[in-house]
């Protein structure tokens, strides 16, 4: 078993069931879930306010079969792809780490990209644990404390 932290955000229509539905979507693996923080869009300025998370799951799955279920699940919670990128979504379920693996092929980058760079995913990682280690970046706080 493997421990894999998942971002979740929603800016579209019922945002906090919408955070709901993915946890139970995702089931028995989820072991710990943040609280929810409302968070300023980032990027793409011009849109409404998110809804942020992150939770802890405890997963069998290999890394690109994590990102399968979760692309499942965003589709089964009616998210589209036709709008902007970082633009409004109904729900957005990102693969921030696996374990202490490193990853860069195709569609599946981990540790997240812009992991660093993100209050709203840092903020609930470190609620969950804030010695969490990023590979190759160090502790979810020192790079939290390094933001602010
Ligand atoms: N997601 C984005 C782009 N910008 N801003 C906030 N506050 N929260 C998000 O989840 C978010 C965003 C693309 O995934
Ligand atoms: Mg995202
Ligand atoms: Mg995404």
């Amino acid at each position: 078993m493997a421990r894999a932290y998942i971002g979740l955000g929603s800016n579209l229509g019922d945002r906090e069931a919408a955070l709901r539905s993915a946890l139970e979507l995702l089931g028995d693996d989820v072991v710990a879930v943040s609280s929810f923080r409302e968070t300023d869009p980032i990027g793409y300025l011009d849109q409404p306010r998110f809804l942020n998370a992150a939770a802890a799951v405890e997963t069998a799955l290999e890394p690109r079969a994590v990102l399968d279920r979760l692309l499942e699940v965003e589709r089964e919670l009616g998210r589209t792809r036709d709008g902007a990128r970082f633009g409004p979504r109904t729900i957005d379920l990102d693969l921030l780490l696996y374990g202490d693996r490193v990853i860069d092929e195709p569609g599946l980058v981990v540790p997240h990209p812009r992991l660093a760079d993100r209050r709203f995913v840092l903020e609930p990682l470190a609620e969950l644990d804030p010695d969490l280690v990023v590979p190759g970046l160090g502790r979810v706080s020192d790079l939290l404390a390094r933001l602010l």
